[in-house]
């Protein structure tokens, strides 16, 4: 259950996004069923407007250099979680491999059963964006998105997508599942950017 934002500690208070609140176990939530994960046919893709189009079976991306990032988990129906421990690989370590080309300005994330988000590629660049295994120094459990899921911190949860399989560099913004129903398609959860209705031009995005 949680508390009116109110009467949280200052320092917590100012962790927690207008209009959230905060829960202590984390909840699952996504649209259909979990996917099984079969590691012999698994790929992460990285496709779309790079010079180099990556196919990463799963031993070739648990092979790359890791990150460990420290964050909160904001989803739009409500609950924040702090002090997420992510373990995976830095979304700049796949950009360098892949090398994005001029025009690529946006990123889609691909999941199993064709769930997708998108987020501009000035989001995705953010040093703590990472596709991640391990929460809290547990593998997550399938219905957290085992074997990979996006983590986007500084965005509403919906943009985490979990059983990811491939990331797609764009040059338009092409909005994902729940982005052409409704939902903001930047999501900053600090400026509560929750519905489509809000969203206005932002400069380095403009052609
Ligand atoms: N593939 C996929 N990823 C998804 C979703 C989904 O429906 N499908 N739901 C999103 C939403 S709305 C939230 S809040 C988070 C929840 O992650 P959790 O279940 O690990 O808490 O997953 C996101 N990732
Ligand atoms: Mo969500």
């Amino acid at each position: 259950m949680g508390l009116f934002t109110k009467d949280y500690p200052a320092e917590i208070a100012a962790r927690v996004p207008p209009g959230q609140h905060l829960v202590k176990t984390w909840p699952v939530l996504h649209y259909g069923p979990i996917p099984r994960f079969d590691g012999q046919t698994w790929d992460l893709e990285v496709s779309g407007a790079v010079e180099r189009p990556l196919v990463l079976s799963y031993e070739e991306l648990r092979a790359l250099p890791t990150v460990k990032v420290h964050a909160d988990m904001h989803c739009v129906t409500g609950w924040t979680t702090l002090d997420n421990d992510w373990e995976g690989v830095a979304f700049p370590t796949l950009l360098e491999r892949a090398l994005p080309k001029p025009e690529a300005k946006w990123v889609i994330a691909h999941c199993a059963y064709g769930y997708t988000s998108n987020l501009s590629l000035a989001a995705m660049e953010d040093d703590d964006v990472l596709v991640a295994w391990r929460n809290n120094g547990e593998d997550l459990a399938p219905e957290h998105g085992w074997p990979l899921r996006l983590v986007v911190p500084k965005r509403y949860a919906w943009k985490s997508a979990k059983w990811l399989t491939g990331l797609e560099l764009t040059d338009h913004n092409e909005r994902g599942f729940w982005e052409v129903r409704g939902y903001h398609v930047h999501a900053e959860p600090f400026a509560e950017e929750r519905y489509g209705y809000q969203e206005r031009p932002r400069a380095e995005l403009e052609p």
